[in-house]
């Protein structure tokens, strides 16, 4: 079902790449056109995220503070968390106007037991309180989809992350053909499925239009695609990069607007450090969601007060 070769993937690449390369405001503006013409451009979606279960993954990505294989990161391990503080937690973040609750656990895969019943009773008190519920625990088998599925579950995130030729450089613990399994069994479940990737960890322009092209290409395409710009966490092999151009990220969310019309597209993490403006032209080329809240799973998020401000900037101004 998925592909990440073939004629179709490499004649959209070339698209991405071509869309990439725009002037930037041809790009801003053909994506904003394609953005008005499939969606309700006030609906800026707040997704809040809650790491249940953190660190001592036994993969190595590279630019993840919760890999085992990067010691000097001197990260916090954390136990799986307790369902009713979980569900506590969402409530809380429904109160505060999040519509979707997102819970990541550091794992390679899901394992059958308590801890994965323990996640399923999760996704069912997420939907009890009529939010989105997504899960992201690395690698699945048919059966667990299938549960998480009688579950309730909105979406599994599972994000292919760069590239399938630069992949081997950042991950060494799995294959681009493992992931893209998990997302066959995802979809087959009839679940939702959210899969984006991370810019600045020194792809190139080709890299990131072939991650746009293997997503735009899956049928039907992701109905979720959160765009990363790396986190660079010290102790990382990755802790030395320099933080993405606000620009590099703007110009990133409007090809993967431009390519997959009708997707929410998701401004993820680094956003911190982005002004106001610089995040509301990432909203004009076509993000339609953020993550809501002080911290992401591990790293500092843009923080709640600046997002109420952002929030306020976006409102109607009352006439008197
Ligand atoms: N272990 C599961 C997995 O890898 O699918 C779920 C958790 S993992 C932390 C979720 C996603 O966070 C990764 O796929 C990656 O895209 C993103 N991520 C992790 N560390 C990051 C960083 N330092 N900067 C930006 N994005 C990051
Ligand atoms: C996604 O693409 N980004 C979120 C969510 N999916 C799970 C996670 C970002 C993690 C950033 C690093 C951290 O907080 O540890
Ligand atoms: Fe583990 Fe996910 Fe981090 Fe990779 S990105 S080390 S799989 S928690």
């Amino acid at each position: 079902m998925f592909d990440s070769k073939g004629p179709e993937i490499g004649q959209t690449a070339a698209r991405a790449e071509h869309l990439l390369r725009l002037p930037l405001l041809t790009l801003l503006h053909e994506a904003a056109a394609v953005h008005c013409a499939h969606h309700d451009v006030e609906d800026i979606q707040k997704a809040s995220l809650l790491s249940i279960k953190t660190g001592g993954c036994p993969e190595d990505c590279a630019y993840c503070p919760q890999s085992a294989h990067h010691k000097e990161v001197g990260l916090q391990k954390e136990h799986f968390m307790d369902p009713a503080a979980v569900i506590a937690m969402a409530a809380r973040a429904k109160a505060a106007g999040a519509g979707r609750f997102c819970m990541g656990a550091a794992w390679r895969r899901v394992r059958d037991g308590a801890e994965f019943d323990a996640v399923l009773q999760m996704v069912r008190g997420v939907r009890a309180l009529g939010m989105e519920a997504c899960v992201t625990l690395g690698m699945l088998q048919p059966h667990q989809a299938r549960a998480l599925a009688d579950a309730g579950l909105t979406a599994y995130n599972h994000n292919l992350d760069t590239g399938p030729e630069f992949y081997a450089d950042i991950i060494g613990t799995r294959t681009y053909r493992d992931r893209l399994e998990t997302l066959e069994h995802v979809r087959a479940a009839g679940i939702a499925i959210c899969c984006g990737g991370i810019i600045g960890m020194g792809e190139s322009l080709r890299d990131r239009a072939e991650l746009l092209a293997v997503l735009a290409n899956f049928d039907p395409q992701p109905e979720s695609v959160p765009i990363n710009a790396l986190i660079p966490v010290p102790g990382t092999p990755l802790g030395h990069l320099p933080r993405v151009h606000p620009v590099e990220m703007i110009r990133m969310i409007a090809t993967a607007r431009i390519l997959m019309p009708r997707c929410r597209l998701r401004l993820s993490a680094g956003r911190d450090g982005f002004s106001i403006s610089d995040q509301i032209l990432c909203f004009m080329a076509g993000a339609n969601s953020i993550f809501y809240g002080d911290i992401l799973l591990t790293a500092p998020n843009s923080g709640l007060s600046l997002d109420d401000a952002l929030f306020e900037t976006l409102g109607g101004i009352a006439v008197n």
